[in-house]
């Protein structure tokens, strides 16, 4: 099956977390961190830094990865790859874009029930410091069926 690269940055303080509520294309209407695919020719991390520079106009010069999604969809034969970045710092001013208007959530205020289901599995894990490895399905409408997160102590790759 072919692989389809792309990086997901959760940007967070010891309180709260930047998400952007996405206006157009995959997954739109819903919340989720900053991210997108990753070029031919450029460095997983290079991407991260990339989109949420384009997306939410601000720099994030320590970005760390954290996490690794296999996603799949039914009657798409191309599995996403997501690598999953977390900074805790970030330079300049947030900006909305046309793709993406980011907004601060408290911890206990992340809208779950507007972001992708699998969302609510690992969330968690990587505000609370830890590195994940993970799968999901999803049918063709975009509901969940199955999957799940487990923690590792490292991430290989
Ligand atoms: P563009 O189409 O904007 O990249 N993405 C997902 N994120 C979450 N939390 N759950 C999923 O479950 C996702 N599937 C894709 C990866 C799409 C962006 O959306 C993320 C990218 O950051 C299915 O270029």
């Amino acid at each position: 099956m072919a692989i389809k690269v792309f990086t997901l940055c959760l940007i967070h303080t010891d309180t709260h977390v930047l998400l952007g509520r996405k206006n157009r294309g995959f997954g739109e209407g819903k919340w989720n961190g900053l991210g997108g695919k990753v070029e031919q020719g450029e460095g997983i991390e290079e991407a991260a830094r990339r989109e949420v520079l384009e997306e939410a106009g601000i720099q994030v010069p320590v970005v760390e990865r954290v996490g690794m999604i296999h996603f799949e969809f039914t009657g798409n034969p191309e599995i996403m790859e997501v690598h999953i970045f977390r900074a805790k710092e970030f330079e300049g001013d947030l900006s909305e874009s046309e793709e993406m208007e980011p907004k601060w959530f408290t911890f206990d205020e992340i809208p779950f029930e507007y972001m992708w289901q699998d969302d609510k599995y690992w969330v968690p894990l990587l505000l609370k410091g830890a590195k994940f490895k993970g799968k999901f399905n999803f049918d063709a409408e975009h509901n969940l069926l199955g999957g799940g997160v487990e923690e590792v102590s490292e991430l290989e790759g």
